[in-house]
């Protein structure tokens, strides 16, 4: 198994690895120069003196009142008193990894951007995903959307790019956002619920604002609801601007690919986690780093020429419409691999502060109302929680890039600002810091010029109108199995919200634009009557359906850091064992051996087998797949635990995809479950492989009818 002490061969990180990598990684962390390690050094005071007892202050006799003049400890207790700060408004609660982006070539025709020009340079990255809704402390696996912000140290500055894990927004227009962010958050009487939209404000505002009705069916697809942070696809949302060395625009989409695949939790799998481990997707991050288990996405764009602008049925400049992939394919320009956990949450992940107006030359904004707006919020909002306009100090914002100007002062201003004038233009310094021309060649920002003739007003374009048939093109390319998870979520959410008002206005004024049919079914699990027929004309489009939406359709090859539970007790052949784990560690599975206890297991053989968790300890909703090991007795020990049955049949009803040694088959026969493509029973490498097989298709999604009829 690979753990860190056994960290998998060079050979086996398939494409995530350059022979220099070791060096790029230390070469990349000496830039950080703020990284302390006390190893080897004395316990001092912030000002510097040592101190000799950390464990009882100065008091006045052993048993007399404490004195004001400790020093030591007043320092200690009245930093320890504000160790909080504020918590984000929005995406309080996420989770951070280093890393690197490498262009696969160079892509100076589309943008003069210097990371994308050279395939040999690696340029630093750090990622923050997040949930939205919940606070710092919430769990992980609610239904929600999932934030996915890159920050790129480029030469030439940082590039933030703040994305999400779906493509489009629930709003057109940045003044909406905190009335959305009102409503979704915990309701403000109560404080509840935490870390979901399953109540009333939520329903109400986004039945009333149907522009939000896109974005809401990606919320209750199973996108909402990812199996890890490296399993999602990310996406900048907005349209964007590249622009090359000769001025020439180009309007783009962002898309991040996870090489992983796109695979999702079920609902019962995602609830039950919140309450098994609420750190699962920060933990699974967290191990796959440690274990060598690169995450990696492929980072590309949808390019539309600046004269197309105006040749799709909606508007580019609409943040709740996509750019189907079928219209305008996905061009790849490099990867980025996370490599490299943090070493102090709260100093990076916490401190992080990402803003989409952090743009380099060569990348330009679109007029999408929605950016716009957030040009103006992150930088504002990092004052209050980071307490002044020196953030970009921190050590995590820090640009690579040297960064001199006028700018002084202010709440914990670190740099030490050398000469007299800081103004420009100057003649006491040199005239230094001096402005830097346009031209590619020199690297001065310069906007894109584009023409504007337009009169001040406020109102939305005519061509934001149409909010309903990217939502049912959305829904109409879903495979059956997952237009059943929508109908769900949907009955799930809205059975939550008190005012049967809202439940209606959802079904008869939103849902039935969508389509009838998934009215009809929520309609029925709310007991309402199913709408007739929808409240607005929804153009048809051209294009019926878009299967680059489908997560059926964007499954990884392979199984490599697929979870599996091999279960063991005394008495099991070590053979066995020995033959499963050979097979799956070839295919760069994570593997634990799982026992009754922790205490090692007897083998048939005579031998201790070392276990890594007890069946209790990791329960099945922690893996995508279960193998029973071989073993008369270890099969009648396994009988006569409840948690081992337990197991078994939850990972059965999760649909995953499970193998049994043939002297295991009386577990099945006592559950009462049938072999079917992914339940396989046997003891040869053919058996091995069907495993392997179907666990490259994530869940054995024909037992879904199977599994239902069991109690969960
Ligand atoms: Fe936002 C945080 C993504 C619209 C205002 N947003 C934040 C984060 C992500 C996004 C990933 C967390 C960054 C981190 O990890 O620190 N936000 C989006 C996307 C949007 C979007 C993809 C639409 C396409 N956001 C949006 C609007 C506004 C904001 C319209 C305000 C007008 N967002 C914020 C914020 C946050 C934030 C309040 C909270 C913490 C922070 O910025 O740094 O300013």
């Amino acid at each position: 198994m690979p753990s860190k002490k056994n960290p998998p061969k060079e050979s086996q990180l398939a494409g995530t690895q350059t022979p220099d990598r070791a060096n790029t990684n230390a070469k990349l962390q000496s830039l950080e120069v703020f990284r302390s390690d006390a190893t080897g050094q004395a316990l001092r005071t912030n000002q510097g003196v040592k101190v000799a007892d950390n464990q009882n202050s100065l008091r006045a006799g052993e048993r007399g009142p404490s004195l004001l003049e400790d020093f030591i400890m007043r320092e200690k207790i009245t930093h320890f008193d504000h160790e909080r700060i504020p918590e984000r408004i929005v995406h309080a609660r996420g989770s951070g990894a280093h890393g690197y982006f490498q262009a696969y070539k160079s892509h100076a025709a589309l943008t003069k951007a210097g990371f994308l020009q050279d395939p040999e340079k690696m340029t630093p990255v750090f990622v923050r995903f997040s949930t939205v809704q919940g606070p710092r402390g919430s769990g992980d696996t609610v239904r929600d959307v999932r934030g996915f912000a890159v920050k790129f140290f480029t030469e030439e500055g940082n590039f933030d790019l703040v994305g999400n894990n779906m493509p489009v927004f629930f709003i057109q227009d940045a003044i909406k956002f905190p009335d959305f962010v009102h409503a979704v958050k915990p309701e403000p009487h109560n404080e509840m619920p935490t870390g979901g939209s399953a109540h009333d404000t939520f329903w109400d505002f986004v039945s009333l604002v149907p522009e939000s009705a896109h974005m809401v069916i990606w919320t209750m697809s199973d996108r909402a609801i990812p199996k890890s942070l490296r399993t999602m696809q990310g996406f900048g949302v907005h349209t964007f601007r590249l622009i090359n060395a000769k001025g020439k625009s180009s309007f783009v989409k962002f898309h991040w690919k996870p090489k992983a695949g796109v695979r999702s939790l079920l609902w019962d799998e995602a609830q039950k986690l919140a309450g098994k481990d609420a750190d699962y997707h920060r933990r699974d991050l967290w191990e796959a780093i440690e274990t060598g288990n690169y995450p990696e996405w492929e980072f590309g764009v949808q390019i539309v020429a600046e004269e197309d602008e105006h040749k799709f049925d909606f508007d580019l400049l609409d943040p709740t419409k996509i750019i189907p992939e079928e219209l305008v394919p996905v061009t790849p320009l490099g990867k980025m691999v996370l490599n490299r956990n943090p070493d102090n949450f709260f100093a990076e992940t916490e401190q992080v502060a990402f803003c989409p107006g952090h743009i380099v030359p060569g990348i330009d904004f679109s007029n999408d109302p929605l950016l716009q707006g957030r040009l103006f919020s992150y930088t504002d909002t990092q004052i209050s929680r980071l307490g002044g306009p020196n953030f970009h100090e921190i050590p995590i914002n820090r640009p690579l890039a040297p960064n001199h100007n006028g700018q002084r002062d202010a709440l914990h201003r670190v740099t030490l600002d050398k000469g007299r004038a800081s103004y420009e233009p100057n003649s006491i310094d040199g005239g230094w810091p001096k402005e830097t021309p346009a031209a590619a060649s020199e690297g001065g920002f310069e906007s894109y010029p584009e023409r504007i003739e337009a009169h001040k007003v406020r109102q939305r374009s005519p061509s934001f109108a149409d909010h309903f048939s990217q939502a049912r093109l959305f829904y109409r390319s879903m495979s059956p199995t997952e237009q059943a998870h929508i109908v769900n979520a949907y009955s799930f959410e809205l059975g939550k919200v008190e005012r049967v008002d809202i439940r209606r206005r959802e079904v008869n004024e939103i849902l039935a634009n969508i389509d009838l049919k998934l009215a009809a079914q929520v309609a029925a699990s709310l007991g309402l009557p199913a709408p007739k027929k929808g409240t607005v004309n929804v153009p048809e489009l051209p294009l019926k359906q878009s299967p680059a939406l489908s997560q059926m359709n964007l499954l990884s090859e392979g199984i490599r850091g697929h979870k599996v539970a091999v279960l063991v007790a005394d008495g099991v052949d070590d053979k066995h064992v020995d033959a499963v784990v050979k097979a799956l560690e070839a295919e760069s599975a994570q593997i634990k051996l799982l026992g009754l206890t922790l205490a090692p297991v007897q083998t048939a053989q005579g031998k201790l087998l070392a276990v890594d968790a007890s069946i209790e300890g990791m329960p099945s909703v922690l893996f995508d797949a279960v193998w029973v090991a071989a073993g008369k007795t270890s099969t009648q020990a396994l009988l006569g635990s409840g948690d081992a049955l337990h197991f078994l049949l939850e990972a059965y009803k999760h649909l995953k995809p499970m193998g049994l040694a043939s002297e295991a088959q009386p577990l099945l026969d006592r559950l009462g479950l049938k072999s079917d493509g992914g339940l396989l029973s046997g003891d040869d490498p053919k058996t091995y492989k069907a495993f392997i097989n179907a666990m490259g298709k994530h869940r054995v999604w024909a037992r879904e009818g199977a599994a239902e009829a069991i109690p969960a």
